[in-house]
Formats: structure tokens, C-alpha cells, sequence
């Protein structure tokens, strides 16, 4: 591998190097090489590579990496350009616990997010990354969120020692030297610094100095805490910089749905992790839909930044340029588009290996697990050993380009991004939330977006199944303090001339005996267009003590699994359900103290008044 624009001052084994990072081909941006300078002084790397984003210093790199075993190829014709990686087993999700927002004052970094001084964990951070890339490359990886000269990208510099982090980098976001040529002598990047160490779980930190625009993350290897580009820029980072310059940046998928007539509408919405958010962006039509004209195109599946147009309206980007998706329960019914997406030059991470025809599998894939798996910790699963063990690990992820995406959206290309319709937030909820309901007003809007719970699932560590407030589905992605967060969300009402409906919807309405009662997936259709029907002001509703419910023959369930009589029932309104639920949001909001909007507990108090009235 070409190693380029630095020099080793000082070659001699065991004595610190210091590093000459030179102008060089790629660069002269003094502040970049300083701050190079400066971490390879301090993780003293054998070698520095700058990644160009160009096809043969990725094919260098897919060949380094499947000479040490960190990728497997898989079946060059089944699927082309893939590969299988399997992380350490103490290291297979997000890390909340080990997750900090450094603010000066604790108070910035708000109740819901580790904090620490600064100053503390730079020393503390130091001492871990001091000489932590001894005898290893470390790569430098330019690249963008959004498209590059975008006036609404945003650039980050990525260093670290692992070729998985470059590789995935490369399908997620846009990388290399157009990066760098666009950023010239300017220092308005993201410094993003990623040690693999030796992945001790209890020296993991990924750590976010908004004030400085810096990310730290050391002792993991997983996606989600390494791929900097991902959470730590797009949602902790970029809300930050979302509250200091006027914009929003959310954990959202964008939809768009085209109807019969041709009028296109675009729907932003917010879900936890592992709730289905890359299902809906990627729906498709159920077949009478698709019949009647219907279309439905993604335009993004996790994350949205959006500001206020020229035009009054809310416009949204997605920054990513790949899907970094779970694999588990993704199938032929589920996500069809998905599942396509996923058949050429994807990396796998913990899936299991079908080493007959060396290719993927999954729980829920299909019904025929492989003869002779390998599951994703690396063991031989051949059917004699009876376990209850999953073959692939329950968070094990696709990273693939989002271009394979059979309905990506031809506005995915597009700088300023889609007008939205609407915004839905949504949650996993067995009881109460309805299948869908519209806020009365904006500040109703952000008090149902602030309000969000769901029931925990395998995308982080914690208990699966408990439910947890997760406003905006944000709770482990707001870099900044959550009441400040919600405020700003409440200023944005100014701003915004025109703005969107705002619902919520919760597919995961069980019954007795735990089964979902709303069929979910492709049907999910017939809600949207409730939604756009109510947000063009074309149907009436009926409004509760909750906000505007459907009246249920309005939504269509032609040819659909459901009776009507089952649809009401999940159009209720459950009282004691809402009363149960706002002591709980009582009792979340009393965290925040002054930093609390005063609207927020107005409108929790007169939700209070109306379901006891
Ligand atoms: C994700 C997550 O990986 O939300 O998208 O955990
Ligand atoms: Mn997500």
C-alpha cells in the first residue's frame, strides 16, 4: 500500500517517534496535517494511508483484509463483490453505557447523556490511545455527509487502524480526495478518531466533544461505534450543530409516495432502532395499491437533516450514501427491496456463513437454516449440536451501497432534498399508543414527539422487551441537552411557514396472546395515505383527548388482514393506558428541571385534564 506525505523523524525500535506530516499530493490544509501529526505522535502508527476513495486502493485493502481473515469472501456469483466479517463477541452493538457527550457545563450535556469534563477525558482518552496503533496502518479517511460541495454537507476526517472501518466508510458516506479538494485550507471539519485497541469492553469509549467538533472511540470494532460518520457525526454531532445554526438533524427515514394522480409526498419518520424503519422506507405497494398507481421510493432509511426551505416548507436530506441495516427478520416478505439491496458488494457483519455454497443466512432469511452453518461467532452449526442459540447474532447488519436499492429515490441525489408532507414518529408498543393519530398543532407535534417510548430491542445493549421514553427516537443520539433539544424544536414553529402534519404511529399493537393485530410491512401504505389524505385536508377526524384519531372505515383495508372490527380496536383510546403513561412522562420530564419547556408540561397537563375529565 502506497504510503505517502509523512516522514519518521526518528526510526530507531522502542524510542517515540515523531512524526513530519508533509504537504503532499492530497492535502495542504495545515490544519488537518497538525492534528495528524499530533495522533500519530501519539498512537505512533507504523505506517499512514491516506484513502483516496479510488477503486484500487479499496481493492488493496478488500485483498489485505482477506489475507488476515478480518473479511471472508463470499460467493462471487450469488454475491458479487461480498463479504463477511465477524466482530468480537463482547463487541456487537452500540454501547450506551460508554457513549459521552463532553460539554464544558454537565448541564449542556443534559440528564439522558454520559457526561464528563472535557479536560478529564482527554487525559483520560490519551493515556488509551498512547501508542495503541504500534505496528499498525492507520488510515485517514476523508469524507462527507451529504453530497460534497452540497452547502449542506458537512465534512469529517476519519482516522483509524481498521480496513472494515474504511471499507464500510466507503458504502456509507462519500469519501476521499474530492473530500479534501473541496475542503481546501479550511478547518471546518468533523476530527473523528478510532482506536481499535485491544477492544477491552470496560475501556471502550466513543465520546463526542460538540464544543470542538471532535469524536473519540476507542476498544470497539462494532458499526455503530466506529463508523464515525454514522451516529456520532449525523445525529450527536449534527444536532448540536443543528441547535447552533438553525436546523434539525434526526433519526429519520424518508419516504416518498407517489399516488394515482401523480402528486408526490414526502414523510419523514422517526423510530427506535430495530423498529421497522428500513421496512417502511423501502415498502413496497400491496398489490392493489400498486395496481391503482401507487409508487413508493426510499430516500433515506435512518437518518434526516432537515432545515427550512425558501419556500416555508421543511426540506430533508439524507446524508448517508449506504443502509447499515439489520439482517435478522429481513426476508421476502419483509423487505423484499432490502433483500435485494443486499446481493452485490455488501459487507456482512455476524450473519451466519451456509459453508456449502459460502453464503449468508439469517433467522427469519427463510425456513431452511443451512446444513452446514457457521454461526457468527465462527462455530461449526452442522444440526447436531441442538441449541436455541441464533445462527447469526441478532444485530448482525448489512452495509450496502444505497444505489442497490431497487426503489431508491431518484431525490436521494438531489442537494437541497424533498419538501416534507409530514412527520411520523412511531414506536414498538404492545398497549395503548394507537395505530395512528395526528397532533392538534406543532407544539402538540413536538409534545408527541417528546413523548415516544418503545419497547427495547437488540440494536444496543441493555434488556430486550423493556420499555423505555425515547422522545424523537433520539435518547441515544441528542448531543446536546434534551430539553434544549425540544425546545429548539418548539422555536422551529417560527421559522417555518408551511410546516408538516405531525402523527404517530405504532404498528405493534398485540393482542392476548402477543400476536400483532395490524399486518404491517406493505399495508403500512394504507396509513400513509391516511396521513397525506389528512394532511392535504381531504378526510375528516375525530378528535380525542390524544390528538385526531381516524374514524376507522377512512382507512382502506380492501383485500387487507384485518376486519374492521379489529381496526377499531386499535383506534381506541386507552385511558387508563394514557393515565399510567403520563405519570411515567411525569416522572421522565421531572429530569430535566428548568432546562424542561414550560409548553411541555402544559400540554402533559392538559392531556392529564382531558383523559380524567
Ligand atoms: C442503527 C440504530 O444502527 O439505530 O440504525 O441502532
Ligand atoms: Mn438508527
Amino acid at each position: 500500500m502506497q504510503a505517502t506525505g509523512y516522514m519518521e523523524l526518528n526510526k530507531e525500535e522502542n524510542k517515540v517517534k515523531k512524526y513530519e506530516i508533509k504537504e503532499n499530493e492530497h492535502t495542504s490544509n495545515r490544519i488537518l496535517l497538525d492534528w495528524i501529526k499530533e495522533v500519530a505522535d501519539l498512537t505512533q502508527p507504523k505506517n499512514i494511508v491516506w484513502i483516496t476513495g479510488e477503486e484500487e486502493q479499496l481493492e488493496e485493502l478488500r485483498q489485505e483484509a482477506l489475507s488476515t481473515g478480518e473479511l471472508i469472501k463470499l460467493n462471487e456469483e450469488k454475491l458479487p463483490g461480498c463479504y463477511l466479517h465477524r466482530s468480537h463477541k463482547n463487541d456487537v452493538a452500540r454501547v450506551e453505557g460508554r457513549t459521552f457527550i463532553c460539554t464544558t457545563k454537565k448541564g449542556d450535556a443534559g440528564p439522558t447523556n454520559n457526561w464528563m469534563d472535557p479536560d478529564k477525558m482527554h487525559d483520560k482518552l490519551e493515556k488509551l490511545y498512547k501508542d495503541s496503533m504500534k505496528g499498525k496502518t492507520m488510515y485517514i479517511i476523508p469524507f462527507s455527509m451529504g453530497i460534497v460541495g452540497s452547502p449542506f454537507a458537512k465534512y469529517g476526517i476519519e482516522i483509524t487502524d481498521s480496513i472494515y472501518v474504511v471499507l464500510n466508510m466507503n458504502i456509507m458516506t462519500r469519501i476521499g480526495s474530492k473530500v479534501l479538494d473541496d475542503l481546501g485550507e479550511s478547518g471546518d471539519f468533523t476530527k473523528g478518531l478510532h482506536a481499535q485497541a485491544d477492544l477491552n469492553p470496560d475501556e471502550r469509549y466513543i465520546v463526542h466533544f460538540p464544543e470542538e467538533n471532535s469524536i473519540m472511540s476507542i476498544n470497539s470494532g462494532y458499526g455503530g461505534n466506529v463508523l464515525l460518520g454514522k451516529k456520532c457525526l449525523s445525529l450527536r454531532i449534527a444536532s448540536y450543530m443543528g441547535s447552533q445554526e438553525g436546523w434539525l438533524a434526526e433519526h429519520m427515514l424518508i419516504l416518498g409516495v407517489e399516488d394515482p394522480e401523480g402528486n408526490k409526498h414526502y414523510i419523514a419518520g422517526a423510530f427506535p432502532s430495530a423498529c421497522g424503519k428500513t421496512n417502511l422506507a423501502m415498502l413496497i405497494p400491496p398489490e392493489g395499491y400498486q395496481k391503482d398507481g401507487w409508487k413508493v421510493s426510499c430516500v433515506g432509511d435512518d437518518i434526516a437533516w432537515i432545515r427550512v426551505g425558501e419556500d416555508g416548507r421543511l426540506w430533508a436530506t439524507n446524508p448517508e450514501n449506504g443502509f447499515f441495516g439489520v439482517a435478522p427478520g429481513t426476508n421476502e416478505k419483509s423487505n423484499p427491496n432490502a433483500l435485494s439491496t443486499t446481493k452485490k458488494d455488501t459487507i456482512f457483519t455476524n450473519v451466519a456463513l451456509n459453508a456449502d455454497d459460502n453464503t449468508v443466512w439469517w433467522e427469519k432469511l427463510d425456513k431452511n437454516p443451512p446444513k452446514n452453518a457457521v454461526d457468527w461467532t465462527g462455530k461449526k452449526r452442522d444440526g447436531s449440536i441442538p441449541s436455541d442459540e441464533p445462527l447469526a447474532h441478532p444485530n448482525s447488519r448489512f452495509t450496502s451501497p444505497a444505489v442497490n436499492c431497487p426503489s431508491i429515490s431518484r431525490a436521494f441525489h438531489s442537494p437541497e432534498g424533498v419538501p416534507l408532507t409530514a412527520i411520523i414518529f412511531g414506536g414498538r408498543r404492545a398497549k395503548t399508543a394507537p395505530l395512528v393519530y395526528q397532533s392538534k398543532d406543532w407544539e402538540h407535534g413536538v409534545f408527541v414527539g417528546s413523548i415516544m417510548a418503545s419497547e427495547q430491542t437488540a440494536a444496543a445493549d441493555g434488556k430486550v422487551g423493556v420499555i423505555r421514553r425515547d422522545p424523537m427516537a433520539m435518547l441515544p443520539f441528542c448531543g446536546y441537552n434534551m430539553g434544549d433539544y425540544w425546545q429548539h424544536w418548539l422555536n422551529m414553529k417560527e421559522k417555518v411557514e408551511n410546516p408538516p402534519a405531525i402523527f404517530n404511529v405504532n404498528w405493534f399493537r398485540a393482542d392476548e396472546d402477543g400476536n400483532f393485530i395490524w399486518p404491517g410491512f406493505g399495508d403500512n401504505l394504507r396509513v400513509i395515505e391516511w396521513i397525506i389524505r389528512r394532511a392535504r385536508g381531504e378526510v375528516d377526524a375525530k378528535l380525542t383527548e390524544i390528538g385526531y384519531l381516524p374514524f376507522p372505515t377512512d382507512i382502506n383495508i380492501d383485500a387487507c388482514d384485518i376486519d374492521l372490527e379489529k381496526l377499531e380496536k386499535i383506534l381506541d383510546v386507552d385511558k387508563d393506558g394514557w393515565l399510567e403513561d403520563i405519570e411515567d412522562i411525569r416522572e421522565f420530564y421531572g429530569k430535566f428541571g428548568d432546562r424542561l419547556p414550560n409548553e411541555l408540561v402544559r400540554q402533559v397537563e392538559s392531556m392529564a385534564k382531558r383523559l380524567k375529565g
